[in-house]
C-alpha cells in the first residue's frame, strides 16, 4: 500500500533545488518516491509506511529549503 502526502515547500527555484529535495527526502525510511513541482512548491512524498512529518521537514531543511505546511 502506498501512502501519498503533500507538503508545501518554499525556496525552490529550479531543477537543482528539486533534485536536492528529492535526494534528501528519499533517504527517509519507507519513502518510495518523491515528486517535486518547483512552480507550485508542492512536494509529494510516496511511502510504503507512515512517514513522520518531522522527518520530511528535517530532510527538506537539510536540503536547504523550508516546509511551510503539510
Ligand atoms: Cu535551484
Amino acid at each position: 500500500m502506498s501512502i501519498s502526502t503533500d507538503y508545501q515547500v518554499t525556496g525552490m527555484t529550479c531543477g537543482h533545488c528539486a533534485a536536492s529535495v528529492t535526494e534528501e527526502v528519499s533517504k527517509i525510511p519507507g519513502v518510495t518516491d518523491v515528486q517535486v513541482d518547483v512552480a507550485t512548491g508542492r512536494v509529494t512524498v510516496l511511502a510504503d509506511e507512515p512517514v513522520p512529518a518531522d522527518a520530511v521537514t528535517a530532510a527538506v531543511d537539510e536540503a536547504g529549503y523550508e516546509v511551510v505546511s503539510a
